[in-house]
């Protein structure tokens, strides 16, 4: 069993003050619209639609949270780099993002989905820049990693973590793939670190 499957939807905010106690330990998921942040959420928690998943990019515009218990919870935040949303809105939410990244306590850590095909866009440059000045680890997972042939796969990881030395923190690049399940154990054992459950004794792999 696993500790994500106790996943319960607790609320959805529409923004960073409106969240739940800065108390326990949360995690939260960032990317792209489209990068396949919902499908990811489901594949760890085991659940189908736990955070829908769509074809229609940036429908997703509150910030989801669900509990794994009382003390522990995984924070769904709105997909980025959406065209269509107002620069107005943009640039609100974009201050409120840095914001929460450096204040919120309990935020132990910031998972950022980036398609394997086109990684590091600027706006995902930019988070993680924040994450490493709060000094937050980071988990980059390389999503739809099933869409790629081994060899190109194996060279896109490797390009990645090249690139993410340039951000000078901790951060981890693991392949993902919500579609066959790869690299979701790679996944869960920097998540467990991160929600101090106990760790398991088992090798990483690529
Ligand atoms: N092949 C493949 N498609 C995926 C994967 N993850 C997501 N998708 C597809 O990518 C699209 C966007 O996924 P979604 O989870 O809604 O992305 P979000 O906007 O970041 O929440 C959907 O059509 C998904 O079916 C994956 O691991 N493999
Ligand atoms: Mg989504």
């Amino acid at each position: 069993m696993s500790h994500y499957s106790q996943a319960k939807f607790n609320l959805s905010a529409p923004d960073i003050s409106h969240l739940c106690a800065d108390e326990g330990i949360e995690v939260a998921f960032a990317g792209r619209s489209n990068a396949g942040k919902s499908s990811a959420l489901n594949r760890l928690t085991r659940q189908k639609s736990l955070a829908r998943t769509s074809k229609t990019p940036g429908r997703t515009q509150l910030i989801n949270v669900f509990d794994l218990d009382e003390q522990r919870r995984l924070i769904d935040l709105p997909g980025y780099g959406y065209a269509k949303v107002p620069m107005a809105i943009k640039l609100k939410w974009q201050k409120s993002l840095g914001e929460y990244l450096q204040k919120r306590d309990s935020l132990k850590g910031l998972v950022v989905l980036m398609d394997i095909r086109h990684p590091f866009k600027d706006l995902d440059q930019e988070l993680i820049q924040w994450a490493v000045a709060a000094e937050l680890p980071v988990l980059g997972l390389l999503t739809k990693a099933d869409k790629l042939k081994s060899g190109k796969r194996k060279a896109q990881l490797l390009m990645a973590r090249e690139a993410s030395l340039a951000f000078c923190g901790d951060v981890t690049i693991h392949l993902f793939s919500s579609l066959n399940g790869l690299g979701l154990d790679n996944c869960e054992r920097v998540l467990d670190q991160w929600f101090g459950y106990a760790q398991r004794d088992v090798p990483e792999q690529e």
